[in-house]
């Protein structure tokens, strides 16, 4: 089947939020009195913030009531925000504006597929609000990746089929959601991190539209 649409994660894959979100965990974990490791963050990337925070209490040996874990997600997303804040359209990732414009050219639609509450707020001070044909954010899912719903959700807003789209991901739980949910996926990072990808590149800015195309056909 042609492809028709690329849907893209946000954080790893447009931005670089990864790090002010491992930054944000990290200080929380500190606080709690232990750490977390760059290795132990690769779990976290691409899981909704109340699942990020079990999988840091666990690894912490900590088991706490829902109001505390409200309490610490909140605190977590108020310095994660500090760090976002300062953002704007220099964060935007190498070679990201070079493929966005070979997709038009190519006349593929697009969508954003991202478990973040503060999708929309990233986008707005990175100036790519208008990027998307279609918006899927944490504000509109019920299942975090690995579950396949926020890329299903995207292709069935731009009304194709989940074999007519290509998914691009940093995280082992995105590439997960986007296998699950029958897509061509594209791994954004190691290719012995990202092993379940159809094909790994190190960021957007080493591929060309032309050769996705070819290589999902
Ligand atoms: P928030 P993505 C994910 O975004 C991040 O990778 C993950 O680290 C984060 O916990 C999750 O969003 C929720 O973000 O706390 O801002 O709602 O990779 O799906 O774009
Ligand atoms: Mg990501």
């Amino acid at each position: 089947m042609p492809i028709k649409a690329f849907l893209f994660d946000l954080d790893g894959v447009i931005v670089d939020t990864a790090i002010y979100h491992y930054q944000a965990w990290k200080r929380l974990a500190n606080e709690l009195g232990f750490d977390i490791s760059e290795e132990f963050n690769e779990q976290l990337k691409g899981v909704s913030r109340m699942d990020s925070l079990d999988l840091i209490l666990a690894h912490g040996g900590l088991s706490l009531p829902e109001e505390k874990k409200n309490e610490l997600a909140a605190q977590k997303n108020q310095w994660y925000l500090e760090l976002v804040s300062r953002m704007n359209s220099d964060d935007i990732l190498p070679g990201v504006a070079t493929f966005f414009s070979q997709v038009r050219k190519a006349g593929l639609k697009t969508a954003l597929g991202s478990v973040s509450k503060n999708a929309a707020l990233i986008l707005d001070r990175i100036g790519m609000s208008n990027a998307f044909d279609a918006i899927i954010d944490g504000t509109k899912i019920s299942k975090g990746k690995p579950d396949p719903e926020v890329f299903t959700k995207g292709a069935a807003e731009l009304e194709v089929s989940p074999a007519e789209c290509v998914v691009f991901e940093d995280a082992v739980a995105g590439v997960e959601a986007g296998k699950r949910g029958g897509m061509f996926v594209v791994g954004l990072g190691s290719p012995s991190v990202l092993t379940q990808a159809d094909l790994v590149a190190p960021s957007l800015n080493a591929l060309t539209v032309e050769e996705v195309l070819k290589k999902s056909e």
